[in-house]
Protein backbone atom coordinates (compact mmCIF):
# COMPACT_ATOMS: atom_id res chain seq x y z
CA UNK A 1 0.00 0.00 0.00
CA UNK A 2 2.92 2.47 0.25
CA UNK A 3 3.98 4.79 -2.56
CA UNK A 4 5.55 7.21 -0.34
CA UNK A 5 8.99 8.46 0.24
CA UNK A 6 9.11 9.88 3.90
CA UNK A 7 5.55 8.12 5.21
CA UNK A 8 4.41 4.93 6.12
CA UNK A 9 0.31 3.76 6.24
CA UNK A 10 -1.85 0.87 7.04
CA UNK A 11 -5.39 0.45 7.87
CA UNK A 12 -6.38 -1.62 10.80
CA UNK A 13 -9.89 -1.84 12.34
CA UNK A 14 -11.03 1.09 10.94
CA UNK A 15 -8.06 3.21 11.85
CA UNK A 16 -6.28 4.77 8.86
CA UNK A 17 -2.40 4.45 10.69
CA UNK A 18 0.00 6.82 9.18
CA UNK A 19 3.68 7.20 10.76
CA UNK A 20 6.35 10.01 9.96
CA UNK A 21 9.09 7.66 8.19
CA UNK A 22 12.40 10.21 8.46
CA UNK A 23 13.93 9.12 12.22
CA UNK A 24 17.48 9.35 11.63
CA UNK A 25 16.60 13.24 11.03
CA UNK A 26 14.13 13.57 13.68
CA UNK A 27 11.32 13.16 11.35
CA UNK A 28 12.23 16.77 10.09
CA UNK A 29 9.32 17.75 8.30
CA UNK A 30 10.43 18.70 4.51
CA UNK A 31 7.92 19.98 2.11
CA UNK A 32 7.69 16.58 0.44
CA UNK A 33 6.61 14.63 3.25
CA UNK A 34 3.90 17.43 4.49
CA UNK A 35 2.79 16.67 1.09
CA UNK A 36 2.86 13.11 1.80
CA UNK A 37 1.09 13.76 5.11
CA UNK A 38 -1.57 15.62 3.79
CA UNK A 39 -2.50 13.43 0.79
CA UNK A 40 -2.55 10.40 2.85
CA UNK A 41 -4.52 11.65 5.35
CA UNK A 42 -7.34 12.91 2.27
CA UNK A 43 -7.20 9.61 0.75
CA UNK A 44 -8.10 8.30 4.82
CA UNK A 45 -11.05 10.92 5.17
CA UNK A 46 -12.38 9.38 1.49
CA UNK A 47 -11.88 5.31 2.26
CA UNK A 48 -15.03 4.00 4.03
CA UNK A 49 -13.06 1.71 5.19
CA UNK A 50 -11.37 4.02 7.48
CA UNK A 51 -13.14 5.72 10.23
CA UNK A 52 -10.55 7.68 12.60
CA UNK A 53 -6.88 8.59 11.89
CA UNK A 54 -3.93 7.74 13.68
CA UNK A 55 -0.33 10.06 13.30
CA UNK A 56 2.32 9.00 14.58
CA UNK A 57 6.45 8.96 13.94
CA UNK A 58 8.80 6.28 13.97
CA UNK A 59 12.09 6.81 16.28
CA UNK A 60 12.87 8.31 18.99
CA UNK A 61 10.58 12.02 18.41
CA UNK A 62 7.20 12.45 16.80
CA UNK A 63 8.53 15.15 14.87
CA UNK A 64 11.57 17.84 15.69
CA UNK A 65 10.12 20.69 13.27
CA UNK A 66 10.33 21.94 9.94
CA UNK A 67 13.63 21.01 8.25
CA UNK A 68 15.90 23.80 8.49
CA UNK A 69 18.27 22.98 5.69
CA UNK A 70 15.72 22.80 3.05
CA UNK A 71 14.70 26.27 4.16
CA UNK A 72 17.79 28.08 5.46
CA UNK A 73 18.79 29.49 2.35
CA UNK A 74 15.45 30.41 1.00
CA UNK A 75 14.09 34.47 0.94
CA UNK A 76 11.01 35.37 0.93
CA UNK A 77 9.88 35.58 -2.23
CA UNK A 78 10.66 31.93 -2.77
CA UNK A 79 8.84 31.30 0.51
CA UNK A 80 5.82 33.65 -1.13
CA UNK A 81 5.81 31.48 -4.30
CA UNK A 82 6.49 28.03 -3.02
CA UNK A 83 3.31 28.52 -1.49
CA UNK A 84 3.48 25.37 1.09
CA UNK A 85 0.86 26.93 3.31
CA UNK A 86 -1.28 25.14 1.18
CA UNK A 87 -0.57 21.44 1.75
CA UNK A 88 -0.62 22.72 5.19
CA UNK A 89 -4.08 24.31 5.27
CA UNK A 90 -6.05 21.04 4.13
CA UNK A 91 -5.30 19.09 6.72
CA UNK A 92 -8.04 21.37 8.48
CA UNK A 93 -10.52 20.20 5.96
CA UNK A 94 -10.09 16.57 7.17
CA UNK A 95 -13.49 15.88 8.52
CA UNK A 96 -12.69 12.21 10.70
CA UNK A 97 -11.23 12.65 14.17
CA UNK A 98 -7.54 12.87 13.82
CA UNK A 99 -5.37 11.04 16.89
CA UNK A 100 -1.67 12.00 17.35
CA UNK A 101 -0.10 9.42 19.51
CA UNK A 102 3.77 11.49 19.99
CA UNK A 103 6.79 11.17 21.92
CA UNK A 104 10.27 12.68 22.59
CA UNK A 105 10.40 15.94 20.82
CA UNK A 106 7.20 18.04 19.28
CA UNK A 107 8.96 20.97 18.32
CA UNK A 108 8.43 23.58 16.05
CA UNK A 109 6.06 22.60 12.81
CA UNK A 110 6.07 19.17 14.24
CA UNK A 111 4.05 20.90 17.20
CA UNK A 112 2.08 22.73 14.65
CA UNK A 113 1.04 19.26 13.33
CA UNK A 114 -0.01 17.69 16.15
CA UNK A 115 -1.81 20.79 17.30
CA UNK A 116 -3.67 20.22 13.29
CA UNK A 117 -5.02 17.00 14.81
CA UNK A 118 -8.16 16.55 16.64
CA UNK A 119 -6.94 14.46 19.84
CA UNK A 120 -3.21 14.09 21.33
CA UNK A 121 -1.91 11.19 23.51
CA UNK A 122 1.93 12.02 24.90
CA UNK A 123 4.35 9.23 26.06
CA UNK A 124 5.91 10.08 28.91
CA UNK A 125 8.77 12.71 28.98
CA UNK A 126 7.45 13.89 25.71
CA UNK A 127 8.29 18.04 25.00
CA UNK A 128 6.43 20.17 23.28
CA UNK A 129 8.38 23.51 22.33
CA UNK A 130 8.64 25.83 19.36
CA UNK A 131 12.21 27.07 19.66
CA UNK A 132 12.10 28.95 16.24
CA UNK A 133 12.69 32.47 17.50
CA UNK A 134 16.03 31.30 18.50
CA UNK A 135 16.48 30.26 14.79
CA UNK A 136 15.45 34.30 14.24
CA UNK A 137 12.07 33.62 13.14
CA UNK A 138 8.78 32.36 14.64
CA UNK A 139 6.34 29.42 14.00
CA UNK A 140 4.37 29.73 10.54
CA UNK A 141 1.75 27.06 10.41
CA UNK A 142 -0.71 28.68 13.05
CA UNK A 143 1.87 27.78 15.73
CA UNK A 144 1.36 31.24 17.08
CA UNK A 145 -2.78 31.07 16.75
CA UNK A 146 -3.14 27.53 17.65
CA UNK A 147 -1.72 27.44 20.70
CA UNK A 148 -3.21 30.84 22.09
CA UNK A 149 -6.48 29.73 21.29
CA UNK A 150 -5.83 26.88 23.82
CA UNK A 151 -3.55 28.13 26.33
CA UNK A 152 -4.31 32.09 26.42
CA UNK A 153 -2.32 35.27 25.52
CA UNK A 154 -0.03 35.37 28.44
CA UNK A 155 1.90 31.66 28.39
CA UNK A 156 1.44 31.54 24.33
CA UNK A 157 3.39 35.02 24.29
CA UNK A 158 6.26 33.03 26.87
CA UNK A 159 6.30 29.80 25.75
CA UNK A 160 7.16 31.23 21.77
CA UNK A 161 8.97 34.32 22.93
CA UNK A 162 11.35 31.94 24.87
CA UNK A 163 11.46 28.68 23.02
CA UNK A 164 11.08 26.66 26.42
CA UNK A 165 10.12 23.29 26.34
CA UNK A 166 6.52 22.20 28.10
CA UNK A 167 6.89 18.87 29.50
CA UNK A 168 4.20 16.68 29.00
CA UNK A 169 2.52 17.24 32.73
CA UNK A 170 2.63 20.68 32.10
CA UNK A 171 0.76 20.17 28.20
CA UNK A 172 -1.73 17.92 29.85
CA UNK A 173 -2.35 20.59 32.83
CA UNK A 174 -3.26 23.40 29.99
CA UNK A 175 -5.60 21.22 27.82
CA UNK A 176 -2.93 21.48 25.01
CA UNK A 177 -2.72 17.19 25.36
CA UNK A 178 -5.73 14.75 26.17
CA UNK A 179 -3.52 12.61 28.13
CA UNK A 180 -0.19 10.44 28.98
CA UNK A 181 0.70 6.96 28.88
CA UNK A 182 4.35 5.39 29.22
CA UNK A 183 5.97 5.13 26.05
CA UNK A 184 5.73 1.16 25.91
CA UNK A 185 1.76 1.73 25.63
CA UNK A 186 2.20 4.82 23.44
CA UNK A 187 0.81 2.98 20.38
CA UNK A 188 -1.64 0.44 22.35
CA UNK A 189 -3.27 2.87 24.26
CA UNK A 190 -3.69 5.13 21.29
CA UNK A 191 -4.68 2.66 18.96
CA UNK A 192 -7.07 1.23 21.85
CA UNK A 193 -8.68 4.95 21.44
CA UNK A 194 -8.69 5.47 18.03
CA UNK A 195 -10.64 1.82 17.15
CA UNK A 196 -12.59 2.50 20.07
CA UNK A 197 -14.08 5.97 17.89
CA UNK A 198 -13.76 3.72 14.98
CA UNK A 199 -16.75 1.90 16.18
CA UNK A 200 -19.16 5.09 16.88
CA UNK A 201 -21.45 6.67 14.06
CA UNK A 202 -19.34 8.09 11.36
CA UNK A 203 -21.55 10.84 10.46
CA UNK A 204 -22.23 12.16 14.00
CA UNK A 205 -18.51 11.96 14.70
CA UNK A 206 -18.11 14.35 11.51
CA UNK A 207 -20.51 16.73 12.73
CA UNK A 208 -19.41 16.47 16.23
CA UNK A 209 -16.26 18.07 15.33
CA UNK A 210 -17.74 20.27 12.93
CA UNK A 211 -19.73 21.57 15.46
CA UNK A 212 -16.51 21.98 18.08
CA UNK A 213 -14.00 23.30 15.66
CA UNK A 214 -17.16 25.91 14.84
CA UNK A 215 -17.06 26.99 18.80
CA UNK A 216 -13.32 27.93 18.62
CA UNK A 217 -14.25 30.42 16.40
CA UNK A 218 -17.50 31.71 16.46
CA UNK A 219 -20.05 33.90 19.13
CA UNK A 220 -21.85 31.14 21.59
CA UNK A 221 -25.16 32.34 19.37
CA UNK A 222 -23.87 31.81 16.51
CA UNK A 223 -22.16 28.29 17.49
CA UNK A 224 -25.13 27.40 19.00
CA UNK A 225 -27.32 27.68 15.82
CA UNK A 226 -24.71 26.21 13.36
CA UNK A 227 -25.35 23.21 16.10
CA UNK A 228 -28.73 22.78 15.59
CA UNK A 229 -28.33 22.30 12.00
CA UNK A 230 -25.92 19.23 11.94
CA UNK A 231 -28.25 17.98 15.31
CA UNK A 232 -31.18 18.17 12.59
CA UNK A 233 -29.14 16.98 9.59
CA UNK A 234 -27.92 13.32 11.72
CA UNK A 235 -31.81 12.71 11.53
CA UNK A 236 -31.40 11.99 7.75
CA UNK A 237 -29.14 9.36 8.92
CA UNK A 238 -29.85 5.70 8.89
CA UNK A 239 -27.72 5.43 11.50
CA UNK A 240 -30.50 7.74 13.53
CA UNK A 241 -33.11 5.37 12.41
CA UNK A 242 -30.70 2.30 13.52
CA UNK A 243 -29.42 3.59 16.71
CA UNK A 244 -32.64 5.08 17.96
CA UNK A 245 -34.37 1.81 17.39
CA UNK A 246 -31.65 -0.39 18.31
CA UNK A 247 -31.96 1.42 22.19
CA UNK A 248 -36.02 0.90 21.45
CA UNK A 249 -35.14 -2.85 20.80
CA UNK A 250 -32.81 -3.26 24.04
CA UNK A 251 -29.94 -4.55 21.27
CA UNK A 252 -26.65 -2.74 20.45
CA UNK A 253 -26.93 -0.67 17.09
CA UNK A 254 -25.24 -1.70 13.82
CA UNK A 255 -23.50 1.94 12.62
CA UNK A 256 -22.77 2.09 8.65
CA UNK A 257 -22.23 5.65 8.11
CA UNK A 258 -24.91 6.31 5.94
N1 LIG B 1 15.59 20.19 10.48
C1 LIG B 1 16.55 19.47 9.90
N2 LIG B 1 17.25 18.50 10.55
C2 LIG B 1 16.97 18.29 11.84
C3 LIG B 1 15.98 19.01 12.52
C4 LIG B 1 15.25 19.99 11.78
N3 LIG B 1 14.26 20.71 12.34
N4 LIG B 1 15.94 18.58 13.80
C5 LIG B 1 16.85 17.61 13.92
N5 LIG B 1 17.48 17.42 12.73
C6 LIG B 1 18.56 16.46 12.43
C7 LIG B 1 19.88 16.92 13.03
O1 LIG B 1 20.50 17.86 12.17
C8 LIG B 1 20.62 15.62 13.14
O2 LIG B 1 21.11 15.26 11.84
P1 LIG B 1 22.61 14.69 11.69
O3 LIG B 1 22.62 13.42 12.48
O4 LIG B 1 22.75 14.50 10.22
O5 LIG B 1 23.52 15.74 12.27
C9 LIG B 1 19.52 14.62 13.48
O6 LIG B 1 18.29 15.23 13.10
C10 LIG B 1 19.47 14.30 14.98
O7 LIG B 1 19.36 15.54 15.68
P2 LIG B 1 20.37 15.96 16.87
O8 LIG B 1 21.71 15.28 16.72
O9 LIG B 1 20.37 17.45 16.95
O10 LIG B 1 19.61 15.30 18.10
P3 LIG B 1 19.65 15.82 19.63
O11 LIG B 1 18.95 14.76 20.41
O12 LIG B 1 21.02 16.21 20.03
O13 LIG B 1 18.76 17.17 19.63
C11 LIG B 1 16.85 18.51 19.12
C12 LIG B 1 17.40 17.09 19.33
C13 LIG B 1 16.94 19.32 20.41
C14 LIG B 1 15.38 18.38 18.71
C15 LIG B 1 17.66 19.21 18.01
O14 LIG B 1 17.77 18.33 16.89
C16 LIG B 1 17.08 20.50 17.52
O15 LIG B 1 17.18 21.50 18.19
N6 LIG B 1 16.46 20.46 16.32
C17 LIG B 1 15.88 21.64 15.70
C18 LIG B 1 14.59 22.02 16.38
C19 LIG B 1 14.01 23.27 15.76
O16 LIG B 1 14.58 24.31 15.78
N7 LIG B 1 12.82 23.12 15.18
C20 LIG B 1 12.11 24.21 14.55
C21 LIG B 1 12.41 24.20 13.08
S1 LIG B 1 11.71 25.63 12.29
C22 LIG B 1 10.08 25.25 12.13
O17 LIG B 1 9.63 24.19 12.48
C23 LIG B 1 9.22 26.31 11.48
C24 LIG B 1 7.86 25.78 11.14
C25 LIG B 1 7.23 26.77 10.20
C26 LIG B 1 6.12 26.13 9.38
C27 LIG B 1 6.57 24.98 8.52
C28 LIG B 1 6.73 25.39 7.09
C29 LIG B 1 8.17 25.47 6.64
Amino acid sequence: MNTFEYIERFIEDGVGVIQLNRPRQLNALNRKMIREIVTALEQFDQNDEVVSILVTGKGRAFSAGADIDEMAENNSIQMELLNQFADWDRISLIKKPMIGAVKGFVFGGGFELALSLDILIAAIGTQFSFPEVQLGVMPGAGGTQRLTKIVGRAKALEWVWTGDRIPAEMALGYGIINRIVSEELLMEESMKFAKRLAKQPPLSLRLIKDSINKAVDYSLYEGMQYERKNFYLLFSSQDQKEGMQAFIEKRKAEFRGR
